[in-house]
């Protein structure tokens, strides 16, 4: 039988991966997305904020989904510390809500929460790379939020024996993630200084941190191969499970740059305290699922930056 499956908040960086991911897999996709925002790819698409528990619901009682992938979030650990309230408001009454309406319906479906890397925090010397089990000591805003939503997924999988799966991604990245991620952000100053809108000077923050990135696309797999074969009730994490210095990733963008470039770092980059390492055991997920990234990370910073030369073409100023 086709698998349906339900993707809520599909219009941001991840949302499009995921869509794509499941129609090549011939699975039938609805999505959803806020009434002021665009979905792309091959998909049904709904409208909706997740405040409003009432119309996740119905949308649920008009789908019918056998998956339901929860990617809605303010998902912005900035923004997060500017807007508290809002922060939890979405990613924590907005989980509840989605929670809710899952165990209400008739429809007996899978839930995917798609939680961050980010919620281990303040890790102790030594816990890397971390499993599921280690300590959650989060950071920021944004972090609490993403701990509590997957808390809370656990205690409706205890609780009403509903079938949830809880995700902890890491750094994920590709073309047409915004330029507040590091990857994008190198990429998209490199493309700018190609053609001549920007100084031939890259901006650069912490050069130290070793942090673990994946290829959004092996990122979506993830999930897809998850909602096949991820034990209901648990934690995995998504990552590639080894961590690389920025400074690498950094070096890997230049090697491809087609004009000189000289690096500053700048302050306004830095993070007051910045954790110097962050890297994922993802043991439990290769175990039950099989999964592994595959796309390399040369490979991930080659199509971002050829995304960024596409984005800007037309602004040349050379
Ligand atoms: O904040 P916006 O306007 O970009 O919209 C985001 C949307 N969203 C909502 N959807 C429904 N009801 C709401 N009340 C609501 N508030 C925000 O969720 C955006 O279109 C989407 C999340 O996409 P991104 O922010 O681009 O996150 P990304 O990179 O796709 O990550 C997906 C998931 C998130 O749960 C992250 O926290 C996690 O993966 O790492």
């Amino acid at each position: 039988m086709r698998v349906k499956a339900l993707i809520i908040g599909a219009a941001g960086f991840v949302g499009g991966y995921l869509i794509d991911e499941l129609d090549r897999n011939g699975q039938e996709v609805h999505a959803t997305c806020l009434p002021n925002e665009k979905i792309s790819g091959n998909c049904t698409a709904h409208t909706l904020d997740i405040l409003k528990k009432d119309d996740i619901s119905a949308i649920l009682d008009d789908v019918k989904p056998d998956v339901v992938y929860h990617l809605a979030a303010q998902s912005s650990v900035a923004l997060s510390w500017k807007k508290p309230r809002l922060t939890a408001e979405i990613n924590v009454v907005g989980t509840l809500n989605v929670l809710e309406a899952v165990r209400e319906c008739e429809k007996k479906m899978r839930l995917i929460l798609i939680g961050s890397g980010e919620e281990y925090g303040f890790i102790r010397e030594g816990a890397c790379p971390l499993k599921e089990t280690e300590n959650l000591a989060p950071g920021n805003i944004y972090a609490a939020t993403k701990a509590c939503q997957g808390m809370l997924g656990g205690i409706y999988a205890r609780a009403y024996g509903m079938d949830i799966v809880m995700v902890r991604a890491f750094n994920h990245s590709g073309a047409k993630q915004s330029p507040m991620f590091v990857i994008s952000d190198f990429c998209k100053q490199i493309a700018e200084i190609e053609y001549g809108l920007k100084e031939p000077v890259i901006s650069v923050g912490n050069l130290e941190a070793m942090r673990d990135f994946t290829d959004v696309r092996d990122v979506v797999r993830a999930y897809r191969m998850l909602s096949e074969n991820g034990r209901s009730g648990q934690v995995y994490n998504v990552g590639r499970g080894q961590a690389v210095k920025i400074s690498r990733i950094l070096e890997t963008a230049l090697s491809y740059a087609k004009c000189g470039i000289t690096v500053t770092q700048d302050k306004a980059r830095m993070r007051a305290a910045d954790i110097p390492l962050i890297e994922p055991d993802v043991s439990k997920i290769n175990e039950d699922t099989g999964w592994k990234a595959e796309i390399s990370m040369e490979q991930t910073i080659e199509d971002t930056l050829d995304y960024w030369r596409e984005a800007l073409r037309g602004n040349e100023n050379v």
